[in-house]
């Protein structure tokens, strides 16, 4: 029987870079969930004939979600939603199952590589028919009607049980339960040479991959172990727990620390590779070598012609402005087209759409091609033991030769978390306004070239997006400054920094960038207004 339900507007339901998030306890509020997928259903109109998938990376109130949802999409009349064996699905898995069956759009429930928990976060993505996630302009009219949204539909029916493969029906509706693994390995398996990786694991390549308890475990097992042959524990931590066993699943040099410290250690397999919470992040790594995401974008851009699905050409490679321009050098010998975006993977669809682009990637971990319209983390890990397999050569010398080639862009990030959102506004604010006076100003051997704000024209659609400023010096150092869109409580700054050399390329990272991290403090006044004298996480 369907409800209709009398609530109360929450005015905090805004989503930022990637779908709602908020800590746990935030969406375990009376209604909340219900609020917000209501205001969703509403801005989509009419929802007859309308398929969507469902499932999450598992984390803590997933399983409540899930059924809220399932629920609500009924009583407003969604004609069918796929859904992922017990509620587990990926972000990439859920983006190639949107375009594959061309479904009308998505749901995953995950704050992504945010930690899990009733103390940690939850969040919901929204994705269109695009299979990546919605527009500016679409997620700020859902965030208008949750402002005044007063009731909710709901269908008041038992729980479904999702461990049950295959169609049932609820209120109407037709779920379709599906395997979440399948069709996502059919999809590697048709873009990758298996059979080179194959016999790099049959010939005694070791490798690591650490799914830090969240969703890729049962992927990277599939793939990794079962149908590749790496042997068996090669993937750690590969059962997703709905607190992901008090890891942050971010994957990272911090985060990710248990892969780290084996990497780093003389018995280290060959290769090591983690993923985030819903599968979309990943890091690269290798004995004693730490491949850094904007490398890893510009390596595989080189390397594309090794896989077979990319072998007959790329149409261009984008990057967010943040990223290093590592990647742009590669694109300039490629003969490739090459864009800049804001931060958030939304803005690389269009480019996907129209063809201009094949590869993409971010300096946040995210990789990823037009094979979906989200970040792919085990999509990343199997391009690099691709060019392994083809060319014979370990990580460290694959990054070294092409720094060899092209140059290093050195590059690192500093957060500055937990800053009070009023402090962080004016400290953007303020820097913004100092940023045409900084032209041509000297700090040391560095010259100010060029200081503005990021400002992104799209090609395709003709919006204009701003985000983040960027300070340009004429040896091409860069320093990027800006706010977080994914934290579920005050701000964090970050400081993005960037060197380019062509001489010096085995040195410490901190120590090439350590001037520019001074005068990038300096100038926006960090320490005075934070109160901070150092970065809380440095990557
Ligand atoms: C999300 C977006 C990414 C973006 C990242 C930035 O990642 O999907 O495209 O790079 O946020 O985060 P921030 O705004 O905090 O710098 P994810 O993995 O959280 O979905």
């Amino acid at each position: 029987m369907i409800q209709t339900i009398q609530t109360k507007p929450y005015t905090d339901q805004k989503m930022g870079t990637a779908g709602l998030r908020r800590k746990s306890k935030v969406v375990m509020q009376e209604h909340y969930i219900e609020n917000f997928m209501q205001a969703i259903f509403d801005v989509i109109g009419n929802l007859k004939g309308k398929t969507y998938v469902l499932g999450g990376d598992g984390r803590f109130y997933n399983d409540i979600a899930i059924q809220k949802i399932i629920k609500m999409a009924a009583a407003n009349g969604v004609t069918k939603l796929v859904i992922g064996q017990n509620g587990f699905l990926s972000t990439p898995a859920s983006s190639n199952i949107i375009l594959k069956n061309h479904l009308d759009g998505g749901f995953v429930l995950s704050a992504s590589h945010n930690p899990g928990g009733e103390n940690g976060d939850f969040g919901i993505k929204y994705a269109n028919q695009s299979g990546g996630q919605c527009p500016s302009s679409v997620s700020d009219a859902i965030y208008q009607r949750t402002l005044t949204i007063k009731e909710f539909k709901i269908c008041d029916t038992p729980d479904v049980d999702l461990s049950k493969l295959g169609h049932q029906e609820l209120c109407g509706m037709e779920i379709e339960v599906i395997d979440p693994v399948t069709d996502y390995v059919d999809m590697m398996e048709n873009i990758f040479d298996f059979a080179a990786i194959k016999k790099l694991f049959a010939n005694g390549f070791t490798m690591c991959f650490d799914a830090m308890n969240a969703v890729t475990g049962p992927y990277a097992k599939r793939i990794f172990e079962d149908i590749l042959g790496a042997r068996q524990g090669s993937v750690v931590n590969a059962t997703p727990l709905p607190d992901f066993g008090g890891l942050h699943p971010d994957p990272n040099l911090l985060y990710a620390k248990e892969l780290v410290d084996l990497m780093f250690s003389d018995k280290s397999p060959n290769f090591g590779a983690a993923n985030d919470g819903d599968g979309d992040r990943n890091m690269i790594l290798g004995h004693k070598f730490f491949v850094t995401p904007s490398d890893s974008l510009a390596i595989l851009t080189d390397n594309f012609d090794l896989i077979p699905a990319y072998k007959n050409g790329i149409f261009g490679v984008a990057k967010s402005a943040a990223t290093s321009t590592a990647v742009s050098r590669v694109a300039k010998a490629h003969n490739i087209g090459y864009y800049e975006v804001p931060t958030g993977w939304k803005y690389f669809v269009n480019l996907m759409d129209s063809k201009r682009i094949t590869f993409c990637g971010e300096e946040s971990f995210g990789t990823g091609s037009s094979h979906i319209r989200e970040k792919d983390g085990i999509w990343a890990v199997l391009f690099w033991l691709n060019i392994i397999a083809a060319t014979g050569k370990s990580v460290e010398e694959i990054t070294r030769e092409h720094w060899k080639k092209y140059g290093r862009s050195y590059y690192m990030r500093f957060d500055f978390e937990g800053i009070d959102t009023v402090v962080a506004d004016r400290l953007m604010a303020d820097l913004e306004n100092k940023l045409p006076h900084l032209n041509g100003k000297d700090y040391g051997s560095y010259h100010i070239t060029e200081a503005a704000p990021f400002i992104y024209h799209d090609p395709v659609d003709n919006s204009d997006t701003k985000n983040g400023l960027i300070i340009k010096f004429a040896d091409g150092s860069r320093i990027v400054y800006r706010l977080s869109g994914t934290g579920s409580s005050g701000a964090t700054l970050r400081v993005y920094l960037e060197k380019y050399e062509t001489a010096n390329l085995s040195e410490d990272p901190l120590k090439i960038l350590n001037d520019l991290l001074q005068i990038a403090m300096e100038i926006a006044e960090v320490s005075q207004r934070t109160g901070k004298q150092q970065a809380d996480v440095i990557t």
